[in-house]
């Protein structure tokens, strides 16, 4: 019994091991209110198994609370002029926006989050849509996240109709 106990202890401090040396941290953005410029979230990226990158997304919005918002990464990470220098939706695979998963979205649409009682919530997304890579047409290292005040209807192009932009964030490279 002994035995099979210490193989398997070894067998998942090896897979923690692997995990850990797979799952770098390769890119982050805080997210600020575009009103009052105060920190309303953190997004953290890292590189997965495949080639494939992990999305952790977090808001503490509690201006937002019992609400439900949309967030898209935008072309540029300039969150000036209340997050409108960010311009529109990142689209590197001219795609019509839509629903993440669907038939066709862009590579930015992480779609709408619904925030509980104190303006909590989080969520994860993994995709090979994305990358790190200096000056590639999906990399997402400078881009802009955008969360709105409303809701993306999933339809309206290019933009869901999603609302204002309340809060504003850079995608930054972790080195
Ligand atoms: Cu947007
Ligand atoms: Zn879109």
């Amino acid at each position: 019994m002994k035995h099979y106990l210490l193989i398997a202890g070894v067998a998942l401090s090896t897979l923690v091991m692997s995990c850990k040396q797979n799952d770098k941290e390769v890119a982050q953005a805080t997210l600020n209110s575009t009103a009052t410029n105060e920190a309303i979230g953190t997004v953290k990226f890292v590189s997965v198994a495949d080639g494939k990158i992990k999305m952790d997304l977090e808001l503490n919005f509690p201006e937002r609370a019992d609400s439900v918002v949309a967030v898209h990464f935008h072309e540029h990470g300039d969150c000036g002029n209340m997050g409108e220098n960010t311009h529109g939706h990142w689209n590197p695979t001219n795609e019509n926006h839509g629903k993440w998963g669907s038939e066709a979205y862009h590579s930015g649409d992480i779609g709408n989050i619904e925030l509980d009682s104190k303006g909590h919530a989080t969520l994860s997304v993994t995709t090979d849509r994305w990358n790190t890579t200096e000056n590639d047409v999906n990399s997402i290292i400078g881009r802009g996240i955008i969360v709105h005040g409303g809701t993306d209807d999933y339809t309206t192009q290019p933009t869901g109709n999603s609302g204002p932009r309340v809060g504003c964030g850079v995608i930054e490279a972790v080195k």
